[in-house]
């Protein structure tokens, strides 16, 4: 049966890679593009090229982003030249980008740009960014307005967020080969930022709808382990947007949209707190180290969902 993941960056595109490995073609990952942006005339699509390269096996793990055995010399000579050097594009990463930007250019979608580049890395599951049409996630900090990737890369996340708006969600068109897609088994929402990586997706008008309307069970991983992130900003947004910061407060986040959630061992306690909300919990390791805690956080998200069927 059909499988349809939603995914982010680094740790959704983990458990996506264990999902893959698991089901092969018979999985579909639905995939942020709130971070996408223009750089230096190049389309960047950070969180369909963070899952490609994972799921392609060519994923620099130590960076959390961009190809394994990357060169910079394009970023030295760029510097050199005086241009822009706060965002880092490898070697090897920027024939991604230019395949990307010379095919949109020439009228493909991203829809299709996603695929040529998946099947390009021999990967059997299908790749869907959320929408083909630009939604921009936008931070929102002491009355100013920040682009994503100023924010996350160049400001390092280093300014409180008070809101965090989706430029260009309400006038985009969900993915239209989403509503094309074979009935699923089940939804697994993967461990990624509930806020920057997954808040994007459900923003695209029909998105909830389309989920809800599927009628199978959807279950969530939380990317809160003990209190805190696994990586990147959740912690720090979760506080500063006043929710509990805590497997609870993804819990809460998503209360009405899934049937069940998968919570890490350390936060056990917060179990039965939790199932008031009116879903299942499901306890596991949910800390992916290695290929094997994929594959084994994939097959227990899967055998909890079909258990909820
Ligand atoms: N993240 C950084 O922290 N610094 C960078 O210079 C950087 C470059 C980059 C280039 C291509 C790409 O696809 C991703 C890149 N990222 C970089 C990661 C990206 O900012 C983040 O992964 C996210 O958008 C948040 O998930
Ligand atoms: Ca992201």
């Amino acid at each position: 049966d059909h499988i349809i993941a939603l995914a982010g960056g680094v740790g959704g595109a983990k458990l996506a890679d264990g999902l893959a490995h698991a089901l092969g073609d018979k999985l579909t990952v639905i995939v942020n593009t709130g971070d996408d942006f223009e750089h230096l005339g190049f389309h960047i699509s950070p969180d369909l090229d963070t899952v490609t390269y994972t799921l392609g096996g060519v994923a620099n793990a130590q960076q959390g982003w961009g190809l394994e055995g990357e060169t910079w010399g394009f970023m030295e000579q760029l510097a050199r030249l005086g241009g822009p050097a706060w965002f880092k594009l490898g070697d090897r990463d920027l024939a991604t980008h230019a395949y990307r930007t010379n095919r949109l250019r020439e009228g493909a979608t991203l829809t299709e740009v996603a695929a040529e580049l998946s099947a390009a890395l021999g990967i059997a599951a299908r790749l869907l960014p959320m929408s083909d049409d630009a939604v921009r996630t936008v931070i929102h900090s002491g009355g100013r307005a920040i682009a994503f990737q100023e924010y996350f890369v160049r400001l390092a996340c280093g300014v409180p967020v008070d809101r965090i708006a989706f430029a260009g969600a309400a006038e985009a068109r969900l993915n239209p080969a989403i509503g094309a897609l074979p009935q699923p088994a089940a939804v697994i929402i993967c461990p990624s930022n509930p806020y920057l990586s997954i808040d994007p997706i459900l923003a695209v008008p029909g998105a909830r709808a389309w989920l809800t309307e599927l009628g199978v069970p959807i279950v969530v991983v939380s990317p809160i382990v003990g209190g805190a992130a696994i990586k990147g900003p959740a912690a720090k947004i979760m506080q500063e947007l006043n929710a509990p910061v805590s497997a609870l407060g993804v819990a809460a986040h998503y209360r009405g949209l899934v049937d069940g959630i998968v919570i890490d061992r350390c936060d056990e306690a917060l179990a039965p707190e939790i199932a008031s909300l009116g879903m299942a919990v499901h306890v596991v390791p949910t800390v992916m180290r290695s290929h094997a805690d994929r594959v084994a956080l994939a097959d227990s998200c899967l055998d909890f969902a079909r258990a909820l069927i």
